[in-house]
């Protein structure tokens, strides 16, 4: 074999240079004849070209129907990226024997068709591409989330084209007698090398076309959206299955580089809270419960149709407690479980998988944990199976002794995912009136269920009406008369609202039993939202420029005063999700709306400080240490402040303030982000937290000797 390529390649590059040569001597006729050539070569080898095009134009597709942009549809960066990997993985048919090339082409096009259509369903539930690392979880997403019959679009199925068309065009040919092998046993070589050259030249020009930037996010994997967009789906599920294969392999991948990350970034940090404000140990030894209110999104409070609230109880609440308008989760692919972690420990989600799932035998520095050293009983519940999102296993990790889940109750109601909110937080009431007699102070975590996508139980919601009730003038009857019009009724956000309301009215049968055991006399309430619910776009420019008389979206713009503008970066602002802090405390005095921006990780400091706890590895500010200088970083890269939201994707950013914002501001808090997105991911991939303690043991029983021996 090998003689034979050695004999091939010297055969290649005397045609190379006969064709120079007759470049040279006569460009015209050689270009004809290499065109002709070309022709000659694609009747001979129509499969492979088939292959090529359709696993190219099924690339393109699902960037488009998953990015939507034109501009993403005619990117050439990821269509370069595209077509080298294909011709390369086409080229490798010409080194089979003839009989096996379409075998081959067809399982690779299966194959190739299977990455677009899983990215394509993830997509349409997560707004985010899919990681093999998740398949573990996947079937989380299925049973939390929508059915798959919920999640599959016409357009997912748009993507078999690709074999579909390999297999007709084959038995077209055989039927034409036109794939007749010549030599069954025929390898070609040549054609393999030609193919090869092609493939490497289309990856240079898509390497010229790469900043250090691109690279360096293809290398950190972070930003899964920004690396479909410029690298193509192909390549940026190939890195995905290195960077998902990488936590099993760290001891080999990188660790020296992660402890340095890792030590420079915590080299100044104390090992105690440095500061003191107003709220500093305001709330010592009283009990925590904390409620996990799933996808209840800061949007809802003082929302009302036709005077009616979405949240009644909530806007209540918001009134008599430390209330944090501007607040925003941290979630990647791990959504509630991303949450769980941290704002229990003030680390960020893992750029690949997730740590509930890939990362829960690490040693992480938690809220439970912390509070366990001050003689606080912690526990968790949760109505679901407890190996979702391997919460059995993780919420050990981070220090709950107790975790009460699906097994631990009545499944007497069930609406959406699983037991209804209702009779979750009645039967949970049984448990707290126990611990509450015998395990102050403790610290517990309800994570609530109902309110989940998609959202579709509305029969079991109770009534709340999301239409639009008018008195309009009757020239005829001369009277008024109410008239309804559809509005958000029939939308996943008008069935998102339903499915909010009945929460709400849960949470506060739940608050006023709470208050009626005397639970809350020593007891502070804090309520967040875990994400939001990723709902369409187009129900928010329903929601806020509905045309009553058409029924429809109003078609304006920004120039239009009245007119909402909802893209990619304001929707990013309407995922902000609510905090609150309530307490006799807060009732009495304390209650107030804190405004300056604020993140999930920034819940660990901020509690810490009015707890009297505090962890050293937390990436998150107390926020009234911070103030106004906060910056909230998100998985992707992407940040806000007070003053801006930046967009790392596109680099663009959305002014929130009168200010001047100069290219020196945008770069120090991008370098900011990076910088805190590695040490975090270094942190826990590599398990540094485990491996500083055992350092500091070390060092200090080394001392403990040294001294001992001085002594004797
Ligand atoms: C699953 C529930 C919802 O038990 O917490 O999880 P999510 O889909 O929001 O991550
Ligand atoms: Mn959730």
């Amino acid at each position: 074999m090998k003689k034979k390529i050695e004999k091939q390649w010297k055969q290649f590059q005397k045609r190379i240079k006969k064709l120079y040569d007759d470049f040279r001597k006569n460009p015209k006729k050689t270009t004809l004849t290499l065109i002709n050539s070309g022709l000659e070569i694609v009747k001979n080898n129509v499969l492979f070209f088939i292959f090529i095009v359709t696993n190219v134009f099924i690339g393109i597709l699902l960037r488009y129907f998953t990015i939507h942009t034109v501009e993403n549809l005619l990117s050439i960066k990821p269509i370069l990226a595209d077509l080298a990997i294909v011709l390369f993985l086409g080229g490798i048919s010409f080194s089979l024997k003839e009989k096996n090339r379409f075998p081959y082409l067809l399982v690779v096009s299966i194959i190739l068709t299977i990455i677009c259509i899983f990215n394509s369903v993830y997509f349409t539930f997560y707004t985010s591409f899919i990681s093999v690392s998740l398949i573990v979880t996947a079937r989380y997403a299925v049973e939390v989330g929508d059915s798959i019959t919920n999640l599959l679009k016409v357009q997912d199925f748009f993507y078999i084209i690709s074999p579909i068309l390999l297999t007709a065009s084959y038995f077209y040919l055989k039927k034409k007698n036109r794939m007749t092998f010549a030599d069954k046993e025929k390898r070609s070589v040549s054609k393999m090398i030609t193919t090869f050259i092609g493939a490497g030249i289309t990856l240079v020009l898509f390497l010229i076309t790469l900043t250090p930037k691109d690279i360096g996010r293809y290398a950190n994997q972070w930003n899964r959206e920004y690396i479909v967009m410029s690298f193509g789906v192909y390549a940026y599920q190939a890195n995905d299955i290195v960077k998902s294969i990488e936590p099993q392999l760290t001891s080999l991948f990188g660790y020296d580089k992660a402890l340095k990350t890792f030590t420079e970034y915590y080299s100044d940090r104390s090992d105690e809270q440095t500061w003191k404000n107003q709220y500093t140990g305001i709330f010592e030894g009283k009990n925590i419960l904390v409620i996990h209110y799933e996808s209840m999104q800061n949007s809802n409070i003082g929302l009302t149709f036709n005077g009616q609230e979405v949240t009644p109880n909530l806007n209540r609440l918001v009134k008599d407690s430390i209330y944090f308008s501007n607040f925003y989760s941290q979630v990647s692919g791990g959504t509630s479980s991303d949450t769980e972690f941290t704002f229990n420990t003030s680390l960020m989600p893992t750029n690949s998988g997730t740590v509930f799932v890939s990362y829960f035998n690490r040693e992480y520095v938690s809220t439970p944990l912390l509070l366990r050293d001050k003689g606080y009983y912690t526990f968790s519940m949760h109505g679901n199976n407890g190996s979702f999102w391997n919460r059995n296993a993780m919420h050990e990790t981070l220090g709950y002794e107790r975790f009460f889940s699906k097994n631990d109750y009545e499944i007497d109601e069930v609406i959406g995912l699983g037991l209804s909110d209702r009779s979750f937080y009645r039967q949970s009431l049984e448990k707290l009136k126990e611990i509450n007699e015998k395990n102050q102070p403790y610290y517990g975590t309800l994570i609530t269920l109902t309110n989940h996508t998609p959202f579709d139980d509305i029969d079991k919601y109770g009534e709340f009406d999301v239409t639009l009730k008018k008195n309009v003038y009757n020239e005829e009857t001369g009277e008024y008369e109410e008239v309804v019009y559809p509005y958000m009724d029939g939308t996943k956000m008008g069935n998102y609202f339903k499915s909010v309301h009945y929460a709400d009215a849960a949470l506060g049968e739940f608050i006023d039993n709470l208050e009626k055991e005397g639970i809350l006399d020593n007891t502070v309430l804090i309520i967040y939202g875990d994400h939001d619910a990723r709902l369409p776009k187009t129900d928010y420019r329903r929601l806020f420029n509905y045309d009553p008389e058409t029924n429809s979206i109003k078609n304006c713009t920004s120039e239009d005063p009245e007119c909402v503008v909802i893209d990619s970066n304001t929707y990013e602002l309407l995922r902000k999700v609510p905090l609150l802090i309530y307490s006799k405390e807060t009732k009495e005095k304390l209650h107030q709306e804190v405004t300056n921006v604020m993140g999930m990780y920034d819940v660990m400091p901020t509690l810490g400080n009015m707890f009297g706890f505090y962890n050293k590895y937390q990436l998150g500010h107390d926020i009234f240490n911070i103030q106004d200088d906060n910056i909230v970083v998100f998985p992707n890269g992407n940040w806000v402040t007070n003053k801006i939201y930046y967009n790392s994707q596109n680099e663009s950013w959305l002014p929130l303030k009168e200010t001047e914002i100069s290219a020196d501001y945008i770069k120090e808090c991008t370098d900011y982000a990076g910088k805190l997105l590695n040490a975090s991911n270094s942190t826990i991939v590599f398990d540094l937290i485990k491996k500083q303690r055992e350092t500091e043991e070390s060092e200090s029983d080394y001392i403990e000797e040294k001294v001992i021996d001085g002594i004797e």
